[in-house]
């Protein structure tokens, strides 16, 4: 079967793009949605593929529409605008893609996943709005477009950023329907939060500032592991168990869902690392090779561009195994996800 060739749409609509000196172009940024298939040549595509890129386009469109709803214009306007103009400034949606692909697999809904996979979004959202400030990466473009503190200066940033995550935690506990059990909605509550505290994404990023700058060989293979499983793979991985949860998956599935996650998320990552140092700012729709200029330890740094690659394939080659546990079409959605984790090219 032909690798599938997941490309960011050509013609993406232009939203507010304000004009720039930079190689970014604004114009990418606005529907970096998960994309399947795009460019491949016809023929070659295959039935599955032609229904991964049907039931993603679905998908991302009630991903959008739920993302617009969640947060109001309301007063204080100038926040409300700041929370907004990140969370609907495109990205891929990976994030809420796997929850409700999870939460299907295992008998559920969209319906029923739908304000998770949204709070998903807000919580990844606010982490790339504070990563981006001058404290942090100090980063003027994201998703193609300038960085929120650029737009709005730091404070609302970083009030935006707190907003959003708060926000998350509320519109589960709220909107989840109550046809799904209190003590899974609870169960979800609380692993969020873990995955996003300092057992979490707060703790990967703090690992990884420290790491910066530190001397070559303080910063081992087992040192990059922990930062990309908690900074990048502990939100992917509760993208996928909270979906499974919510459908009422028995243990069983939510550990080896868990565990599909876990190797996807360290794939995520490795193709993370290795688009710093292939791909373009425009491609990217953020600044291209950032890791290199103040001296990373990545994967490609550690091991090389080749072998990256190499463990990046056995990665996501190894997590679709874990899925042949299920029945083939009903696994498609998270195969191809997985696939796409594998492939992307931003
Ligand atoms: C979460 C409380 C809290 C604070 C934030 C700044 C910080 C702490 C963490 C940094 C987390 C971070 C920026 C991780 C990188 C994750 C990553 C690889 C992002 C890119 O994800 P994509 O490619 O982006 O899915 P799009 O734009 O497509 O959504």
């Amino acid at each position: 079967m032909q690798a599938l060739s997941f490309a960011t749409t050509p013609g993406a609509i232009a939203r507010g793009a304000p004009a720039r000196k930079a190689t970014v172009s604004a114009r990418r940024g606005a529907a970096r949605t998960v994309r399947a298939a795009a460019s491949a040549p016809a023929a070659a595509v295959e039935a599955s593929e032609v229904d991964f890129a049907a039931y993603i386009a679905e998908k991302n469109a009630a991903i959008e529409q739920a993302l617009s709803d969640s947060v109001p214009e309301m007063y204080p306007e100038r926040l409300h605008e700041s929370m907004r103009y990140s969370l609907l400034a495109g990205g891929k949606r990976i994030r809420p893609c796997l929850c409700i692909a999870a939460c299907e697999l295992m008998g559920g809904s969209m319906e029923t996943a739908m304000p998770t996979a949204c709070a998903l979004e807000m919580i990844h959202t606010m982490s790339l709005i504070h990563d981006d400030l001058p404290s942090m990466d100090n980063d003027d473009f994201r998703r193609g477009k300038p960085t929120n503190h650029k737009v709005y200066g730091e404070e609302m940033a970083i009030l935006a950023g707190d907003a959003l995550l708060s926000h998350a935690f509320e519109h589960i506990g709220r909107e989840t329907p109550k046809t799904v059990p209190a003590d899974r909605t609870l169960r979800v509550i609380v692993d969020v939060g873990k995955c996003v505290g300092s057992e979490g994404l707060v703790g990967g990023q703090v690992v990884d500032i420290m790491s910066e700058g530190a001397d070559a060989d303080e910063v081992t293979l087992d040192t990059l592991k922990y930062i990309h499983a908690h900074k990048t793979g502990a939100l992917l991985e509760v993208s996928v168990t909270s979906g499974a949860i919510l459908a009422g998956a028995d243990e069983e599935d939510v550990e080896r869902l868990g565990k599909y996650a876990q190797l996807i998320g360290l794939a995520f990552q490795v193709v993370d690392d290795i688009l710093d140092c292939t791909a373009t700012s425009e491609e990217l729709g953020k600044t291209a090779g950032k890791d290199e200029a103040v001296g990373k330890a990545t994967y490609p740094s550690l091991v090389g561009l080749e072998e990256s690659r190499k463990i990046a394939d056995d990665l996501i080659k190894e997590a679709k195994e874990l899925l042949s546990e299920y029945d083939r079409e009903k696994a498609a959605p998270l195969i191809g996800l997985a696939d796409y984790i594998g492939n992307r090219k931003n």
